[in-house]
């Protein structure tokens, strides 16, 4: 990936006499010698490609020449031998493709001679928070310390400028999705294979990130769901210990990561390989719903416009069916929206600058009947590839049809 082009597409965002820091983060601690499992700040690895502990990424725009230098964890061979290979400078610079690498010790000595030196007069930082009442993480904490040691700096985030740009995917970024939503479908074809009454729910979850562990890929893209029954109309039901029962249906929304990006899928399939004509009323009009939107999707139009419309689909089956007599009422069975941006985060950053969809977007379509008087959960949910003039579903050939469905689950 050309992640040089996208530092230079940062450049042009940034002020002239100023600096970005941006740091990959540290693994948060657990207790004794455990950590959590380390994720790095996501504008950090959109920007360098690199997704390892305890570096840095500084940006300089302060006379004519752009400057550039990417920190990392020096190489030492005895903690090597209990935390594996740290990277080198040579494959830094390969993934990254900054030219000056340095060792993260002389990160303060470095910034020091940045600020007494060539004066910046801004500073920018990743301080994105998703909700106020989180902890500040690990690049606002060093925003606010950095304030501390050079007072009267002026600090702004450059989260709105990354998230503006992932939100538009290069070939690269689609290329990698399209590899995960292509694990997702083994994966998803092989709980298919295996699927019958008396199931835990976890049991069809471990079949499935078995599937996906073997195929190499990262791991999951966030908790799977399996949800049979009543449990199928709790939106994020991740508890996964009920037993599936006969002649229910079960609801997984699940994905693989790989190499960074995610694929977003949810089937909702019968436990026992066929569909009583009850649930297959309410089966239909979701997948009308979700193809309709698909057909829909295009540049131009909002995420609201396309939930709009899915709503009135899935309005008008359920009037068919007389379980509502309006449209607004609609809510009663469908209460969240039709779409997302999906990217190196599952719900994908947005700006709203960008609301209108663009080709290069990936976003995804997943409508859904939650019924709780019968017991029925239904969400059919894809990924769709903005195009110039409509979308490419990514997720085509991941079976959805009643027919396709059952077929394939009376083949095993
Ligand atoms: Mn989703």
């Amino acid at each position: 990936m050309n992640y040089r082009e996208r530092r230079e597409k940062v450049y042009s965002q940034m002020e002239e006499k100023s600096i970005l820091i941006l740091y990959s983060g540290e693994a948060l601690h657990i207790s004794a010698d455990a950590y959590h499992h380390f994720e790095a700040n996501r504008q950090f690895f959109y920007l360098t490609g690199i997704r390892r502990e305890n570096m840095a990424l500084v940006l300089e725009k302060c006379g004519e020449k752009l400057e550039e230098t990417l920190y990392i964890e020096p190489v030492d061979p005895s903690v090597e031998r209990w935390v594996g290979k740290k990277m080198t400078e040579e494959e830094a610079k390969e993934i990254s493709g900054v030219e000056a690498v340095a060792v993260m010790d002389s990160l303060p000595s470095a910034l020091d001679r940045i600020m007494t030196r060539k004066l910046p007069k801004k500073v920018y930082f990743d301080t994105y928070r998703h909700q106020m009442s989180d902890l500040p993480d690990y690049n606002a904490a060093k925003a606010q310390a950095f304030i501390s040691a050079y007072p009267g700096i002026a600090v702004e985030s450059i989260y709105p400028a990354v998230a503006a740009l992932r939100m538009v995917k290069d070939a690269d970024e689609v290329a990698l999705t399209k590899e995960a939503v292509k694990v997702t479908e083994e994966a998803l074809n092989h709980v298919l294979a295996t699927l019958k009454p008396g199931m835990m729910e976890y049991q069809v979850q471990a079949e499935f990130e078995y599937k996906v562990k073997s195929l190499g890929a990262d791991g999951m893209a966030f908790p799977t769901i399996a949800g049979s029954g009543i449990n199928g109309t709790m939106l994020h039901y991740e508890t996964n210990h009920d037993v599936c029962k006969e002649n229910t249906l079960v609801l997984l929304d699940l994905g693989a990561r790989v190499k960074g990006y995610n694929a977003d899928i949810t089937r909702t399939y019968p436990v026992s390989g066929k569909f009583t004509e009850r649930q297959k009323q309410f089966y239909n009009i979701v997948l009308k719903a979700n193809r309709s939107v698909a057909e829909m999707a295009k540049p131009g139009l909002t995420l609201k416009e396309l939930n709009d419309h899915c709503k009135s689909v899935l309005a008008e089956g359920l009037i068919g069916l007389g379980l509502i007599e309006k449209e607004e009422e609609v809510g009663k069975y469908y209460m969240h929206g039709v779409s997302h941006h999906l990217g190196i985060d599952v719900h994908d950053v947005t700006v709203p600058e960008q609301a209108k969809l663009m080709p290069g977007m990936i976003i995804t379509d997943e409508p859904g009947l939650y019924i709780d008087e019968e017991e029925i959960g239904i969400r059919i949910e894809d990924d769709l590839l903005i195009t110039e003039d409509g979308c490419e579903v990514l997720s085509e050939s991941i079976v959805r049809t009643v027919e396709e469905i059952e077929a394939k689950m009376k083949e095993r």
